[in-house]
């Protein structure tokens, strides 16, 4: 017999598992069974809303240690030499909701919480170093047009593809998506990125813009398109299973943070605009630097406490690091805590996966559901009884602004253009296999429904981006529809 008695929500022991209160066993069931009506209840309230986007995914604690010394270029404790943070990743899809199969074609979500000794600081990427727009207003547009109509409640490759042709900027990342990297194998044989550029700032108050780039040590890994179907009528929970599985018999899988730096003063004169979230900076222009390794250790107990709560946000800078002018960056700085306010509560940061772990916290935010760790007096600042008080910061990340008011696409740099990088992958990164998958996977989405229309503009939008791709992409498709 176990030795543990179950017992309600009160602790109080319950008098059954199976059987509710009922006059004689026939009898009608009684209004007074409270553990009944607690678990039924309790039941109907199990659920926290999905996240919006990102909701199929899948996480482990670990720990990121510095190896080599950058702090000429940060100040910030975690990136200092020999320091070692207790960290979580959670890895997810786009699109899909939360019983979608991992193995749908999408960008994965490589997001990270560092508990640092200065506070959390939050890295929220992808494993693209680009994104599909470049203006925060596009972003939720751009979901939509990736989820499902509003008439079948079904997903649908013609307004995926009327959005992204009517959206040139997001060639780039369509080339990326639509390639190997847009169906990794696991989890632990992708890359992450941090996508935008940042800020980091040195102890001297010296600032520095930078792109973090998290190498798999696994080893890059995908599935084709057909080996991605597979599996997802196999196995649509594989990523989870796999981190799951490997962490639990000591295979750690780990990646090692490299950066690109780019003095603060070279922005203005870059041949690409730095800011742009559909670029990349050229590793030629800007080398990688290793700084350490993130090497996941520690399964989730539970995964709605651990995983399903845990709330990422970009917003969370430590000191030494700081935002960029990257537009879409800053309008994640209020999406993520709004978000995590309506799907958590607004207490979400007292949760133990969320809160500080490496420092104290002596915030002045109190009261409000569920709010368990509440600050006593003072509750105001500033005050004249030993409260807590803000310690004027040696430096805030900042950068020159000029200019009205006005609704306008990001000035060019020299080499700006929505064709010209994704061009570039096709020519000379990717090999002749790889540009065949590609070919393969574009022609086969397209022939999945999309209309007459959005197909010639998709067989424009691949030329250019390379006349030849375009034209193998037209001609597989009519040769398939010819069949
Ligand atoms: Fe997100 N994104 N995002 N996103 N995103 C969310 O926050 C948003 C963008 C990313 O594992 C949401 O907690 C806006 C880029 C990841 O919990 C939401 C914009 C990149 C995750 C949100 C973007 C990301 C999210 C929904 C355009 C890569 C999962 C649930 C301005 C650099 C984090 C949530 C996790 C989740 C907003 C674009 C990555 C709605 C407004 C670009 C990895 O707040």
């Amino acid at each position: 017999m176990p030795n543990k008695k179950t017992t309600t929500n009160a602790g109080i022991p319950a008098e059954s598992d199976e059987h509710s209160l009922t006059v004689g066993p026939d009898g009608p069931v009684l209004l007074q069974d409270h553990y009944l009506i607690e678990k039924m209840a309790q039941f109907n309230r199990e659920r926290v809303p999905e996240r919006v986007v990102h909701a199929k995914g899948g996480g482990a604690f670990g720990t990121f240690e510095v190896s080599q010394d950058v702090s000429q270029y940060t100040r910030a404790a975690l990136f200092q030499p020999g320091v070692s943070t207790e960290m979580l990743a959670r890895f997810s899809t786009v699109a899909g909701e939360l019983g979608s199969p991992d193995t749908w074609r999408d960008p994965r979500g490589f997001a990270l919480k560092f508990y640092t000794s200065e506070g959390n600081f939050d890295l929220v990427g992808n494993n693209t170093p680009v994104f599909f727009v470049r203006d925060p207003m596009k972003f939720q547009d751009f979901i939509r047009s990736q989820k499902r109509r509003a008439d079948t409640h079904l997903r649908d490759h013609d307004m995926q593809w009327d959005f992204w042709t009517l959206s040139p900027e997001s060639a780039h990342m369509v080339t990326w998506l639509m390639g190997d990297r847009g169906l990794p194998k696991t989890w632990r044989n992708m890359n992450g990125y941090s996508s935008h550029t940042y800020m980091w700032i040195n102890a001297a108050g010296e600032q520095f813009w930078v792109k973090y780039h998290f190498k798999t040590n696994q080893g890059i890994d995908f599935y084709t398109q057909q080996d991605g179907d597979d599996m997802a009528a196999i196995d649509t929970d594989c990523h989870i299973r796999d981190l799951y599985e490997h962490i639990a018999k000591g295979d750690y899988p780990s990646w090692t943070l490299m950066v690109q730096i780019m003095p603060y003063e070279d922005a203005e004169t870059y041949r690409f605009n730095p800011f742009d979230l559909t670029k990349v900076w050229p590793h030629g222009d800007y080398p990688l630097r290793e700084v350490g390794t993130l090497t996941l250790n520690r399964n989730p107990e539970n995964y709605h406490t651990d995983i399903e709560l845990a709330a990422f946000e970009p917003s969370n800078f430590v000191a030494g690091t700081g935002p960029s002018p990257d537009k879409m960056l800053l309008g994640r700085l209020f999406s993520y805590p709004d978000t995590h306010r309506y799907r958590i509560g607004p207490n979400y940061m007292d949760l133990p996966v969320n809160r500080p772990r490496a420092t104290t916290r002596n915030a002045y935010a109190k009261d409000g559901p569920m709010r368990y760790d509440n600050p006593g007096d003072p509750v105001y600042a500033p005050n004249s009884y030993n409260g807590p008080h803000a310690a004027e910061p040696e430096h805030i990340a900042s950068w020159e602004v000029e200019g009205s008011m006005t609704r306008a696409a990001a000035t060019l740099h020299p080499e700006d253009d929505d064709w010209g990088q994704a061009g570039t992958m096709v020519r000379e990164v990717l090999d002749d296999a790889a540009r065949q998958r590609l070919v393969n996977n574009i022609a086969g989405h397209l022939l999945k429904g999309v209309s007459e229309k959005v197909l010639l503009r998709a067989f424009e939008y691949w030329r250019n981006v390379d006349k030849d791709l375009g034209d193998r992409v037209e001609k597989t498709v009519r040769e398939q529809q010819a069949d």
